[in-house]
């Protein structure tokens, strides 16, 4: 069980030591679901007719919790209020709370009447910092309740010597607890998710709750609240029939694995071919905030969705992107039918690396493969000082990094990895001789094709006899997995480009003179801005000989690819 329900918190606004401990504790259980009562203090204290927002009650106040407001009851009552075994049900608002509520239409209003509406006490938001909060909906008004037998009090009215009536969020909440529960037994019996996140239950539920704007007043002056998401009922009240059994053509699919660092993205092809509304929600668990912090989100992860006729709709309706709420939707009532873009972009991951997420899609049609876009690798953030190279390259096929998404950008570069580079970024022809050329690249070699190809092209040549020796290979040998110097890769690329040879009167760097190996490709490359070096003794070096990483090597390639011959 990773269920753990709440019906307790004080009436505070702000993002307390309760609500950070919270978060924290859920950051480090990301399995773990935490269900919060959102509290009972909804007053009409200005006397509109419309209950006041700001009064929902801390730990609700965390990020990651699941914070519940009560819907009423549907429990039509005879006789006067508090009848016999009717609980509260036929009374009016203003009956069970004569100060708070004493404008119509809430004064009036019977407390179980109408599953669209709120419980007037329910606790409404914002957090102080703006954040949405409740999160999600539940019956919280006349519930049956067990009696203790140990106690005369009968809390909203005795049904029989074991049940009594109750009522406020500590009653929805546990009802959403049960709820939660059985959404994790969803995933892990009948879609195989071994140890759900809390994430993926709650976008589960919150994308397939039902939104009861305009509420049980109707429109106008009154009206209780807007379209979902809102401080009043959240995502909407809680309805697993409708989130887990999707009827006639209209599925129900999920993304959760994936991570994303600032600056990265990832989209999901999403194609309609039936009338459903759509629904789209992103969730992730966040960083604890900070209790002395305006805003309390931490990680920034924003969802849009691109129709297929260029419209892009963002989560919760905030245009560029929501940056208060780690739970993000968006519902499109008559979607036509085409593909869809679900974007889930890394705004800003300040802490934890990279951020896991889910992506919860509902509605009639189906989603395709997650794709990474080029050049979005989780170990090249856009501040990297070759992102721009990275991803030139990668977005040309030029390279594409390791398992994991990752391209090491600090890693020297091999022979091997720089033949591929050459070959697929100077658009060398492919080569491969059924006789091996080199006698340490056979042909089931990972660079084989492209080793051949460069060797073909004259742009390559062999290693030295001496690493022949040295690595136990007779002659020719390629040495594929040493590292590649700095002169070397000059002289290759040189080689492949084929620029007028240009040398300056006076040698450019004081390690490459003018009688070096590469002396002529070195001063080449380095008039045209491809190459460089730094400040040594009072002059520039281009250290010849040291190794090249990964990320470096891109830039260098990437001005070669521009640089026209
Ligand atoms: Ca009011
Ligand atoms: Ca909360
Ligand atoms: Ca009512
Ligand atoms: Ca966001």
């Amino acid at each position: 069980m990773r269920v753990h329900n709440n019906s307790w918190g004080s009436s505070s606004a702000a993002y307390t030591g309760n609500a950070r401990d919270l978060d924290l504790f859920m950051w480090n259980h990301k399995d773990m679901i935490i269900v919060v009562a959102a509290g009972n203090d909804g007053k009409d204290a200005n006397n509109d007719g419309v209950v006041d927002a700001g009064s929902i009650g801390e730990p609700a106040t965390a990020k990651n919790d699941f914070s519940v407001a009560a819907t009423e009851n549907d429990r039509p009552a005879n006789g006067g209020c508090a009848a016999p075994q009717s609980g509260y049900a036929n009374c009016n608002w203003g009956e069970l709370f004569s100060t708070s509520f004493t404008t119509n239409p809430i004064k009036d209003d019977k407390t179980s009447d109408n599953i669209n509406g709120m419980a007037a006490f329910s606790s409404r938001g914002p957090d102080l910092d703006g954040r949405i909060d409740p999160n999600i909906s539940a019956p919280g008004t006349n519930i049956i309740s067990a009696q203790s037998s140990r106690t005369s009090n009968t809390g909203w009215g005795a049904f029989n010597q074991y049940y009594q009536f109750q009522g406020g969020t500590s009653m929805a909440a546990p009802g959403v607890t049960g709820l939660a529960a059985l959404v994790r037994e969803f995933y892990i019996t009948r879609r195989g998710v071994t140890n759900p996140s809390a994430a993926l239950v709650q976008a589960t539920m919150l994308n397939g709750a039902t939104d009861m704007a305009p509420g049980q007043y109707g429109t106008g002056p009154t009206q209780e609240m807007p379209a979902r998401p809102n401080n009043v009922e959240g995502w909407g009240r809680t309805n697993l029939s409708y989130a887990l059994n999707p009827t006639g053509s209209t599925t129900l699919d999920f993304r959760e694995g994936s991570q994303l660092a600032t600056g990265q993205q990832l989209t999901i092809p999403y194609t309609i071919t039936g009338s459903a509304p759509l629904h789209i929600t992103l969730a992730w668990t966040d960083y604890p905030g900070s209790t002395s912090a305006a805003v309390q989100l931490v990680n920034n992860l924003d969802l849009s969705v691109t129709a297929s006729d260029g419209t892009v709709l963002w989560g919760n309706g905030v245009t560029n992107g929501d940056s208060r709420n780690p739970f993000e939707t968006v519902d499109i009532a008559s979607p036509p039918t085409g593909v869809y873009t679900v974007t889930v972009r890394g705004s800003n991951v300040a802490q934890g690396g990279s951020q896991p997420f889910v992506v919860v899609m509902h509605g009639g049609g189906s989603s395709g493969p997650v794709v990474i876009p080029c050049g979005s690798f989780s170990d090249v953030p856009t501040d990297n000082i070759f992102y721009s190279d990275i991803r030139f390259l990668a977005c040309r096929g030029v390279i594409s990094g390791f398992a994991g998404n990752t391209f090491q950008p600090n890693s020297n570069t091999t022979r091997g990895q720089f033949a591929k580079i050459a070959t697929l970024g100077f658009g060398i022809s492919p080569a491969t001789p059924v006789t091996p050329t080199f006698n340490d690249v056979a042909a089931n070699n990972v660079f084989y094709q492209y080793i051949e190809a460069a060797a073909a092209a004259n742009v390559i040549r062999g290693a030295s006899s001496a690493i022949c020796d040295e690595l136990g290979a007779a002659t020719p040998c390629f040495a594929p997995n040493r590292n590649i110097s700095r002169v070397q890769v000059a002289v290759i690329v040189q080689r492949a480009r084929n620029y007028a040879v240009a040398t300056p009167a006076t040698p450019t760097f004081s390690d490459v003179p003018s009688s070096y190996f590469g002396y002529a490709e070195v001063e080449t490359l380095a008039a045209r801005g491809i190459i460089g070096g730094g400040p040594c003794g009072g002059g520039l070096c281009f250290r010849p000989n040291d190794s090249i990483r990964r990320g470096e090597l891109s830039k260098v390639v990437r001005r070669a690819v521009e640089s026209q011959p």
